[in-house]
C-alpha cells in the first residue's frame, strides 16, 4: 500500500508499557487522511461544543474551550488500517480536565462523540478518563488542519484512531453503552490495538 513507502523501524515500549509497534502494524512518517465523506470547515468562530444527557447542558465557544488547562502529549496514533505513527507532540485539553470543568451525573457510563458532518463514536467514561483522551487541536506546534479534524479532534492513542471524532462538536453521556458509525458498521466496540480488536 502506498501508505507504507517510507517504513520506520520501531522497537521497545511506548510511554504505558506496550510494544511501541502493535501487532499487525506497521510504521510510517506520512501522515494518510482517512475520512468516511466530505471535509467540514469549521472555523475556530463558528465552532461550538456541546455537551448533553448525563451531564449538565452546556454550550462551548473557542474562546471557552481553550481557557481550560492545555496539555501537551507525545505519542503513537495506530490506524485499524494496519499504519502507525510515532511520537507525534498532541495539543489540547485533556478529557478528565474538560470533565472537571463539567457537572457529569451519577449514572453517566459512556460518552458519545459527535462530530461535524454526522460521524458518531463511543467510549466507556472510564477509559476516556484513564487513557490520556485529548481533545487535540494543535499537531507537531500547528493548528491541526482541516483534514485531521481541525479545528478540534479527540485523539486516543491507547485505541485505534476512529475512536476519535475529526471535527468535534458534541459529547453525549449516557447511562449505557450505543455503537457509534464505524461500530454499527463491523468496527470493534473496544478496538485495543494491541489485542488487534479491529472487527467484531
Ligand atoms: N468525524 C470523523 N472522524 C473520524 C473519521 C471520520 O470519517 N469522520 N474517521 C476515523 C478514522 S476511521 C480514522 S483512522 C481517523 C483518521 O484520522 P486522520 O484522517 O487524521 O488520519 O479519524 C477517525 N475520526
Ligand atoms: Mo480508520
Amino acid at each position: 500500500m502506498a501508505f507504507f513507502d517510507r517504513k520506520v523501524a520501531v522497537t521497545g515500549r511506548n510511554s504505558f508499557g506496550k510494544p511501541k509497534l502493535a501487532p499487525g502494524q506497521e510504521g510510517t512518517t506520512k501522515f494518510p487522511v482517512l475520512t468516511y465523506g466530505s471535509t467540514p470547515r469549521i472555523s475556530a468562530k463558528d465552532w461550538r461544543l456541546r455537551v448533553w444527557g448525563l451531564a449538565e447542558e452546556k454550550v462551548w465557544t473557542w474562546d471557552d474551550f481553550m481557557k481550560l488547562p492545555q496539555t501537551k502529549l507525545k505519542a503513537d496514533f495506530h490506524c485499524v488500517t494496519h499504519w502507525s505513527r510515532f511520537d507525534d507532540v498532541w495539543e489540547g485539553v485533556m478529557f478528565k480536565d474538560f470533565c472537571c470543568a463539567l457537572d457529569v451525573k451519577p449514572g453517566a457510563r459512556h460518552v458519545m462523540q459527535h462530530a461535524y458532518g454526522g460521524y458518531t463514536t463511543n467510549l466507556p467514561l472510564q477509559w476516556m478518563l484513564e487513557e490520556e483522551v485529548m481533545l487535540a487541536h494543535t499537531f507537531n506546534g500547528a493548528p491541526l488542519s482541516a483534514d485531521h479534524g481541525g479545528p478540534l479532534r479527540v485523539f486516543t492513542p491507547r485505541r485505534y484512531a476512529w475512536k476519535g471524532a475529526k471535527w468535534l462538536n458534541g459529547l453525549e453521556f449516557m447511562a449505557e453503552d450505543k455503537p457509534g458509525f464505524w461500530e454499527v458498521n463491523g468496527y470493534s466496540n473496544t478496538a485495543d490495538p494491541w489485542k488487534e480488536e479491529r472487527f467484531w
